[in-house]
């Protein structure tokens, strides 16, 4: 998929949203860059205290998200990094995830930003890792659909008032 075409999202009037971040395990340089993105973009939105769990894999993203999501998060942003290898497990756990966070998302009402590199090499996951030399960054660019989403949200929420 083209990173190109993404849109300039304004964020505004966000900062006591309550914000949680799931990170993944595996591939640590690319999780450090998605994570450094992700924080990076939470404090240029004013959002100071976002909580930070991490997990083994990209497979165990779903079931934290699901459980955050009943404990009154706004929006939640998921990062990980799955990379095709030489059996079909790379396909399970990225059809597990997809549809986990899909499923959490739509079932909830709350935002999950989809921060999950799905890669066939690892350079292609560090060109989108936010880090120097990449042309992405993906982790920034979740927590600012996700936040985007939750104002949106919001704003609807009691129209009437
Ligand atoms: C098992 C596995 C493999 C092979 N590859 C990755 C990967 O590239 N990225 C990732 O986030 N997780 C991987 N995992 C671990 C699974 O997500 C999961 O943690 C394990 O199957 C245990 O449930």
């Amino acid at each position: 998929m083209s990173g190109k075409g993404a849109p300039e999202l304004s964020v505004k009037n966000c900062g006591d949203l309550r914000v949680a971040v799931i990170a993944a395990q595996w591939h640590e340089k690319v999780m450090d860059g998605l994570l450094d993105g992700a924080l990076r973009a939470l404090g240029e939105l004013g959002i100071d205290e976002p909580t930070v769990l991490r997990v083994p894999g990209s497979f165990e993203l779903p079931v934290v998200a699901k459980v955050l999501a009943g404990r009154g998060y706004d929006a939640i942003v998921t990062l990980g990094v799955v990379i095709r290898g030489g059996t079909p497990h790379f396909d399970y756990v990225c059809q597990g995830v997809t549809q986990g966070l899909t499923q959490v998302s739509v079932d909830t009402g709350v935002p999950i930003g989809f921060g999950v590199l799905t890669c066939d090499t690892e350079e292609q996951a560090l060109d989108r890792a936010g880090i120097a030399g990449s042309s992405e960054d993906k982790g920034h660019e979740a927590v600012t659909a996700a936040v985007a989403t939750a104002t949106t949200l919001r704003s609807v929420a009691e129209p009437w008032r």
